[in-house]
C-alpha cells in the first residue's frame, strides 16, 4: 500500500460523517450518531420502560409491522379516528417521557449539517424492527408546518430504506441505511412518498437482532 492508499483508507475510516445527497434538501449523514450512541442507548432504555413499544392499527384495522413507543412533548399515535400527536401516551394516561438531552442535541447538530439552523423538534418517534418487519410507502403529514425539516437516526440492524416521489407509483430509490447514520429532509423533499424494505435477520452488537429508528419532528404549532 503506497502513502496515497494509506491516506485513502484512513479517510474512509475517519469518524466524521460523511454525506450523500439524495434529493434537492434531503441528506445522509453517516455515522453522524456514532458518538452519542453511549448517551442513546440508556435513554432509550429509560423511555421503552415508561413508555413500552406496542403496535399500533391503522385507522383501516391493520396491524402494523413495526413497533413504536414516543418521547417528547408529542407523540404520534393512532386511534379509530387516525393517527394524530397527543401530549400524552394513550396506553399509561402518563405524559410521553421528556426528550433526553443528548437526543436533542443530535438532531440540533443533524438538522444544522444539513443547512437547518433552528430545528426545535417537540416529538421524537421511536421505531423498533425485528426481521421480517417493514413499513410500506407512506407520507409524513400529521405535523402542523411542513416547513421544517425532520432528521431520522438509525441504529441497530441494517435496513434498506425506500424514496420515493411525490406520488406513490413514483420510482424509488433503494438506500441502506446503517447503525449511526442520520438522514435530514426538508423543503420540496418534505412530502416524499418513503419507506422501509423487510427488514433481513442480522445481528448487532449493542442492539441485538433488531433496528432502532429515531425520528424527530416539529409536530405542534410553533
Ligand atoms: C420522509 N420511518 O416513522 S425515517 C416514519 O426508518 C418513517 O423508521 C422510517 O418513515 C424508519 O414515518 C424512515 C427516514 C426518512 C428518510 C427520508 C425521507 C423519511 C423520509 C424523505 C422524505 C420523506
Ligand atoms: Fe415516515
Amino acid at each position: 500500500m503506497n502513502a496515497s492508499n494509506l491516506d485513502l483508507f484512513d479517510a474512509e475510516e475517519a469518524p466524521v460523517a460523511t454525506r450523500e445527497r439524495i434529493g434537492e434538501r434531503a441528506i445522509v449523514l453517516r455515522g453522524l450518531a456514532l458518538s452519542y450512541v453511549p448517551e442513546l442507548l440508556p435513554a432509550l432504555e429509560a423511555i421503552g420502560r415508561a413508555a413500552p413499544f406496542r403496535h399500533m392499527t391503522t385507522p383501516g384495522g391493520l396491524r402494523m409491522s413495526v413497533a413504536l413507543t414516543n418521547c417528547g412533548a408529542l407523540g404520534w399515535t393512532s386511534d379509530a379516528h387516525g393517527y394524530r400527536y397527543t401530549r400524552r401516551d394513550p396506553q399509561t394516561g402518563q405524559p410521553w417521557p421528556a426528550m433526553p438531552a443528548p437526543f436533542l442535541r443530535l438532531a440540533r447538530a443533524a438538522a444544522a449539517e444539513a443547512g437547518f439552523e433552528d430545528f426545535r423538534p417537540d416529538a421524537c418517534l421511536v421505531n423498533r424492527y425485528l426481521p421480517g418487519t417493514r413499513l410500506s410507502l407512506h407520507q409524513d403529514r400529521d405535523e402542523h408546518d411542513f416547513a421544517a425539516p425532520i432528521v431520522s437516526v438509525s441504529l441497530g440492524i441494517p435496513a434498506v430504506f425506500l424514496f420515493g416521489g411525490h406520488a406513490r407509483a413514483d420510482r424509488a430509490a433503494r438506500i441502506p441505511l446503517h447503525h449511526g447514520d442520520v438522514l435530514v429532509w426538508g423543503g420540496p423533499d418534505r412530502l416524499r412518498y418513503h419507506g422501509v424494505l423487510p427488514v433481513k435477520e442480522a445481528h448487532h452488537p449493542l442492539l441485538g437482532g433488531q433496528r432502532i429508528n429515531f425520528t424527530f419532528r416539529e409536530a405542534g404549532r410553533p
